[in-house]
């Protein structure tokens, strides 16, 4: 298997963090492909509770190299710190390789990102104010800071300078802001320089000629499918391609090599920030799935939105990502309700639909239409095979596999790294 793609099959927050950790001791790479500390991987070993942000999550894994693509934005401060800390903890990060083509989130993207926010009002997006979409948005308008440029001072000015013109123009005449000085900028980004210089590379030639070679690369979606900004709830997305074609443009590496593509895909549905969300419960269950879920932000530390499964989003992501597996999480966190929902297809202005609907307006419409699953209340937590399951909790498995288009191949059943059932 020379390379998976491991991605979000919901809005996030699936569990990929501990996912991509169970896999790490198997892989020789572990690769973000796109987004930036937006993402919030939590991963679980032993009595240690690790929260990253930027850093593959296979960072953990001793034999594991972590890079970071060039699809990603890139964040210097919160890089060296997230450096810092995991060095702190006992965590080798030497290996780390760091795209020379990956854009910098700069402080004056933040401030345009949470003043856009402001401005934007009940219409917002409910972003996590990291500088995501501004950096995003200037890599696209060809007025972006690559990592690379840290090590030319004067064409790092010229850019600098370029991408300041019009943004104080914009935070003065139209935001009434105070204009954010280039000096200022360029002194903050030289600082990160020379720490930053060991781990850049070339890491697209780096992973193809690993995958030539055999090794394994396992490339890691932040947020998930549904956040997609081709693919997703638009506009209320997070600025890049979470799916999993976006691992080929985000790394540098051609569809062909592709072997595997998991979705992690939540037993529930949750969603930070605004937008549509056919299945959000606002009574006592999504209350208990959110207590009993921990479903908080690990970036912004927002109460998660909570609803019942969606297969429609499921087929949706099976079809759009090509997904060939999925992994199911959280299913003990259904423990203990006798009936359990699941949403199996949408009405909307009274037609029952299969299929997502491409059109904004339908979905924000579209009702769920449930089907209800028998429940279990046995602990599951220490089930090691599929067999050891209550037969309820088999049976929603079961039905989820066949609602959602491939094959579950694991499953979830506490945050832990071996609280996990694998399915051959
Ligand atoms: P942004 O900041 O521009 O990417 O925000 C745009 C939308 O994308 C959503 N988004 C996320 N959704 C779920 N999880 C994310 N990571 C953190 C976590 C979130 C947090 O792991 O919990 O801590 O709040 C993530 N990152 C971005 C965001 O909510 C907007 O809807
Ligand atoms: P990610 O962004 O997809 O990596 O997911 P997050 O880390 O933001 O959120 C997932 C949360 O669920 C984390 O707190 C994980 O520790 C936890 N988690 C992952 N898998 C399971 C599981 O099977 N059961 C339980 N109870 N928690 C899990
Ligand atoms: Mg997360």
């Amino acid at each position: 298997m020379p390379a998976l793609v491991l991605l979000g099959a919901q809005w996030g927050d699936e569990g990929k963090g501990k996912a991509t950790d169970l896999l790490g001791g198997s892989v020789d790479y572990v690769v973000r492909y796109q987004g930036g500390n937006n993402a919030g991987h939590t991963v679980v070993v032993g009595d240690q509770k690790y929260a990253l942000h930027l850093l593959p999550s296979g960072i953990l894994s001793p034999g594991c190299t972590p890079v970071i693509g060039n699809g990603v934005v890139v964040d210097p401060a919160v890089l060296l710190s997230e450096l810092s800390g995991l060095q702190e903890r006992g965590v080798d990060t030497s290996k780390l390789l760091l795209s020379g083509n990956a854009h910098l989130i700069t402080p004056y993207h933040t401030t345009v990102d949470k003043v856009t926010e402001r401005f934007l009002g009940k219409r917002k997006i409910g972003t996590t104010g990291r500088g995501i979409g501004p950096t995003y948005a200037d890599k696209i308008n060809r007025v972006g800071i690559r990592v690379q440029d840290l090590f030319d001072e004067s064409i790092l000015r010229q850019k600098v300078e370029a991408a300041l013109d019009f943004k104080n123009q914009m935070l003065v005449k139209l935001y009434n802001r105070r204009a954010i000085a280039a000096d200022q900028v360029l002194e903050e980004l030289l600082g990160y320089a020379d720490e930053l210089r060991g781990f850049v590379a070339d890491t697209t030639l780096i992973l193809n000629d690993a995958i030539d070679e055999g090794k394994v690369v396992l490339f890691e979606g932040g947020q998930g499918t549904l956040l997609d900004v081709d693919h997703g709830t638009y506009p209320f997305v997070t600025s890049s391609n979470p799916t999993a074609g976006g691992a080929c443009t985000g790394a540098g590496v051609g569809p062909t090599k592709i072997s595997r593509v998991i979705g992690i895909l939540k037993a529930y549905t949750t969603r930070v920030g605004a937008g549509p969300f056919p299945t959000e419960l606002f009574d006592e269950d999504g209350e208990a799935l959110r207590r009993i879920g921990g479903e908080r932000g690990v970036t912004t530390g927002r109460d998660r939105r909570c609803g019942w499964f969606d297969a429609v989003i499921a087929r949706y992501a099976t079809r759009v990502n090509g997904l060939t597996d999925f992994f199911l999480t959280k299913l003990d966190v259904l423990t203990g309700w006798e009936r359990i929902p699941v949403c199996v297809a949408y009405e909307i202005d009274g037609k029952r639909v299969e299929e997502l609907p491409y059109n904004q307006t339908d979905f924000h419409h579209a009702k769920p239409v449930y089907e209800m699953l028998p429940g279990w209340s046995e602990d599951i937590s220490k089930a090691k095979t599929f067999e050891e399951l209550p037969k309820n909790a088999q049976r929603y498995v079961k039905a989820l596999e066949e609602m959602s288009g491939a094959p579950i191949s694991a499953i979830g059943v506490g945050p832990g790294r071996t609280e996990t059932i694998e399915i051959n």
